[in-house]
């Protein structure tokens, strides 16, 4: 059995108290990140420098005592490593050039010519193993192939992921094969975070939740089933958290079909019925909403409680629904603890 809280459960172990870790615990609302950013540049440069990147991600270690470290990154990277251009303009977020043809999909690079470019992220990763406190999980992360998808077709954000569902309707033959080159270049990106010392690894879709009917299977599980099987072929026993944003009632059943160890799930479902109908799969993450980071008070607590209370019988991570917001308060992530730790 691993001594880290976090692999413990996500090896199946039901533990007193649930580790806690927050997506986007590295971020804006803590003054010590704006600072580095601002030495660093701008977030890109961040992102590339290992010095600066092994120590945001220490941050919030340091800060609030979390059971776990998640890789500073970004899941735009991987586009960029295929050839994208990709820049973000300030207070609006990520700009892409786009892949929305045959000609497009042939200028990108092939899976396995990214790694020059990913170096200094796994180089980051080779620090932190160095510099975590020792009951600290490190986790490694990447874009789930759709969520991916949407940001290289749409060029950007997109609220509906419109331009995503326009090509896999009008142009399915240059669709598929970019899935399919995402799929693959994910596949070797993850294998190279846990090679240089990830210690579990994440797989972020974030749209999941628009994918409707037969898609949801076709491009949200089976595209993750495949990258899972393929890490496990190569770094056997290493565990996988899931995070299909919004996959609502087809949770259920998830940690079978994707072979993950370990089900995030947002706070679009309510913990009762997560405990019931998606825990006995194996080990759940969440989901705590995001705005009670910003509003504290009795709710904090409360709905804290609920939440580990809920889960209390089976494997459990806690974690927020979604990522930390710029406007959350410091203050109340330390009150969060508190109430998890109790
Ligand atoms: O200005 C800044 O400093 C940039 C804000 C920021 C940060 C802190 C971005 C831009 N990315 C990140 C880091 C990041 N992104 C991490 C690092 C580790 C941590 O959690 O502490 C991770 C895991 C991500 C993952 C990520 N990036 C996702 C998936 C999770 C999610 O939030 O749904 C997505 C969709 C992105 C794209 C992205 N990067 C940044 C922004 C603002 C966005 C969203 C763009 C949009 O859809 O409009």
């Amino acid at each position: 059995m691993p001594n880290k809280l976090l692999l413990r459960a996500l090896a199946g172990e039901t533990l007193p108290t649930p580790p806690i870790w927050l997506m986007r615990q590295a971020g804006r609302y803590l003054p010590e990140y704006r600072a580095t950013r601002a030495q660093a540049g701008d977030f890109l440069s961040l992102c590339y420098n290992p010095e600066l990147a092994a120590e945001v991600t220490l941050q919030p270690i340091r800060r609030f005592g979390f059971d776990a470290a998640i890789l500073f990154a970004d899941i735009l990277l991987v586009p960029q490593a295929l050839g994208l251009d990709l820049w973000f303009v300030t207070g609006e977020g990520p700009r892409l050039s786009t892949v929305t043809g045959p000609d497009d999909l042939a200028r990108l690079r092939g899976p396995d010519d990214i790694h020059d470019r990913l170096a200094p992220v796994y180089e980051t990763v080779r620090r932190l193993t160095e510099s975590l406190p020792r009951e600290v999980a490190l986790i490694g992360f990447a874009g789930a192939p759709w969520t991916v998808a949407t940001y290289m077709i749409a060029g950007r954000g997109t609220p509906d992921q419109g331009p995503a569902h326009a090509l896999k309707s009008t142009d399915r033959a240059t669709f598929d094969a970019l899935m399919e080159r995402i799929t693959l270049a994910t596949i070797e990106y993850l294998s190279a975070q846990v090679e240089a010392g990830a210690e579990c690894v994440k797989l972020f879709d974030s749209w999941a939740g628009s994918l409707e009917g037969d898609d949801f299977e076709t491009y949200a599980v089976a595209p993750a089933a495949r990258i899972v099987a393929a890490l496990k072929a190569r770094h056997p026993g290493l565990p996988v958290i899931a995070f299909p944003r919004g996959a609502d009632s087809r949770y259920v059943g998830l940690h079978e079909r994707i072979g993950a160890e370990c089900m995030a799930i947002d706070n679009g479902v309510s913990a009762r019925w997560a405990a019931e109908h998606v825990q006995p799969g194996g080990c759940v993450q969440g989901n705590l909403a995001p705005t009670h980071m910003v509003t504290g008070g009795a709710a904090l607590v409360e709905e804290t409680r609920a939440i580990v209370e809920a889960f209390s019988r089976g494997p459990h991570v806690f974690n927020l629904g979604h990522g930390i917001t710029p406007d959350a308060d410091p203050d109340n992530v330390h009150r969060l603890i508190e109430a998890v730790r109790g």
